[in-house]
């Protein structure tokens, strides 16, 4: 059998390889792309209900371009790494970056001092831009790893204070004085390759490693959904489009996770459309802000929309605006999808599917239907082709059950320093998912299992490897493997299996206060060195020994099946 391929009837146009990604989204008149009036904001801060239009959007770019092109030599090759909650600066931080040349790495800002160095000394990031309530951790960080206080910057939020942190509103303001910043143009065919993000990803297996994206993949992406959208074609009523001029998004996905800065940022600009920035997700709030800002468009991951249907605030506001869902970045149950569609009958909702080192979208439901099918992720959109290999290694047909393997123009090139675990993903342009996946003779995929190591909790990955390295930093313990056991609402949550040191085991013998004791302190030892959403919900069971192969590596699926009997139990 052979590849599969988009089932779309759109066509995909050609894809500039001459352009950075704010050349594309600010300079060029592209006849293709829906035309945005003088009066729809490109964003509204969800706080202040402050507007942002697309001239104002350009020019703060230009002038914090200039301002970090004068005042801290960015250009060329330096990372930028962003430390941030959503905010509307945040694209002009991107953009004003990639005008010069530099590449942007984007970190989640509840990260520990120990996460955020990790990202920094990776991506060896020249200046680093956070949010006021992430000083302590970064300015900690950014001492162990050597970077001068005065290359920390902050972006403005109201009535908080960041130290004496220069604002980014400042250097705007002052940028807007200088002379203007020598633009980074890009030759033919540089895009391909000219880096614009470090994302990121634990990809199948290990730790996390920076995806290295170049600008072309996010522009293709654009172009991919603009092209399977039918954005431009008359292909059915103005009135019911998915995506109209207008439109206004509520942005709750994070911009530091692919799924929030391709799709709700990067391609709803694209598409005329205006973008509610939200700094916090916060449900009600949420719900509030739908209201205040006739949001029509919801982006969401599954723990989302299990709010959406489960949550009794929902009945207290008015949200009959909606008339669109996307949901994706982790499974989405047949249950909450029948339940969306019920809760909002005239809506199009469905699912998305993709993965940061494809930059971002690999499927999404089809135009054509107003609702995805319940279950499926999806239909490929244009320009993407996909293997399903099966066990055997040979490529399956339609519905035959198999990894997906996918090129794309938006494919990332691999990982930033990494060849070894670049050639295990990235093999002749194509990427493999690490998804088994069965792709219907109708075009839909189904995402039938992950069989690669990551977890993903709350839409967030999160690697086994990386868990496992900080328990084995832990006195008492001399072996382990972390799995993940089902969670109605996280969809998954961490659980580790831990051999004790002899020691430790011989201190405990008997004692079974003395060994809550060690899971406690096990416990807090990962809280105290990860973020949330990594921490050991799932708790830690004690056993003899990991399993493991002759050869010596970990048997994870035996674990999972034995942590789903345990929850069972
Ligand atoms: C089952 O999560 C993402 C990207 C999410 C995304 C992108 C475009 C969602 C909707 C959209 O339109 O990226 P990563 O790199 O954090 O995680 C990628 C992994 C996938 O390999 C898969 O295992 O996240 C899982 N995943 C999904 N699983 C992503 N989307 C889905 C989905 N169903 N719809």
């Amino acid at each position: 059998m052979d590849e599969i391929r988009s089932v779309s009837t759109a066509k995909l146009p050609e894809i500039p390889d001459n352009l950075s990604i704010p050349q594309f989204q600010l300079d060029v008149a592209d006849l293709t792309r829906p035309p945005r009036h003088a009066n729809i904001p490109c964003l509204i801060d969800d706080a202040t209900g402050k507007q942002v239009y697309f001239e104002e959007l350009r020019s703060r770019t230009q002038g914090f371009a200039n301002a970090l092109s004068t005042l801290y030599s960015i250009g060329e090759e330096d990372v930028v790494l962003l430390f941030s909650r959503n905010h509307i600066d945040y694209p002009v931080a991107i953009w004003a970056v990639h005008r010069l040349g530099g590449i942007i790495s984007p970190a989640n800002p509840d990260f520990s001092r120990q996460e955020l160095e990790f990202q920094l000394r990776a991506t060896k990031a020249t200046l680093l831009i956070i949010y006021p309530d992430a000083l302590d951790v970064s300015t900690a960080a950014a001492k162990a790893v050597g970077l001068p206080l005065d290359r920390v910057l902050v972006f403005d939020v109201p009535n908080t204070s960041a130290g004496n942190l220069v604002t980014v509103d400042n250097l705007v303001q002052r940028g807007l004085r200088v002379k203007a910043f020598s633009e980074r143009r890009l030759r033919p065919g540089e895009g391909k390759t000219k880096l614009a993000f470090l994302s990121f990803s634990s990809g199948t297996t290990g730790t996390p490693k920076d995806v290295a994206i170049p600008h072309i993949a996010v522009i293709a992406n654009v172009l991919q959904l603009a092209a399977h959208s039918k954005l431009n074609e008359d292909y059915a009523e103005w009135k019911d489009r998915r995506y109209r001029p207008g439109d206004v998004a509520i942005g709750v996905l994070p911009l530091y996770h692919i799924y929030g800065l391709v799709v709700n940022l990067h391609f709803l600009l694209y598409c005329a459309m205006t973008v509610v920035v939200v700094p916090k997700f916060n449900f009600e709030g949420m719900l509030k802000s739908i209201v205040r800002h006739k949001i029509t468009h919801l982006m969401l991951v599954p723990p989302q929309a299990v709010l959406l249907c489960k949550h009794p605030a929902v009945k207290k506001y008015d949200i009959s605006g909606i008339r669109y869902i996307m949901v994706g970045a982790a499974p989405l149950s047949d249950e909450v999808n029948q339940k969306l569609f019920a809760l909002f009958p005239d809506a199009h909702i469905g699912q998305g599917y993709g993965m940061t080192e494809t930059c971002t979208v690999t499927s999404i439901w089809a135009i054509e239907h107003k609702r995805g099918i319940s279950g499926s992720a999806g239909q490929l959109i244009p320009g993407v082709i996909a293997r399903v290999v099966k066990t055997d290694g040979t490529l399956g047909g339609y519905n035959e059950i198999g990894e997906l393997v996918v090129k794309a123009p938006s494919n990332a090139l691999g990982y930033y320093s990494n060849a070894q675990a670049t050639k295990d993903t990235f093999v002749d342009g194509y990427v493999r998912t690490g998804d088994e996946v069965r792709i219907a003779p109708d075009g839909e995929l189904y995402i039938i299992d992950r069989i690669k190591e990551i977890m993903k909790v709350r839409g967030f990955q999160v690697a086994p490897a990386e868990l496992e390295g900080t328990l084995l930093d832990h006195n008492d313990v001399s072996d382990c493997c972390v799995v993940g056991v089902p969670d109605d609402y996280s969809g998954e949550v961490p659980m580790a299996f831990v051999v004790l040191t002899v020691d430790a085991a011989n201190r405990v013998k008997g004692k079974p206060e003395g060994l809550e004791g060690i899971r406690t302190s096990i416990l807090k030892h990962v809280a105290g060195h990860k973020i949330g959403y990594k921490h050991l919900a799932g708790g830690v069971e004690f056993v003899e020994s990991i399993p493991k192969t002759p050869s010596g590596k970990l048997l994870r699926r035996v674990l999972r099946e034995r942590a789903k009997e345990l929850k069972k139990a």
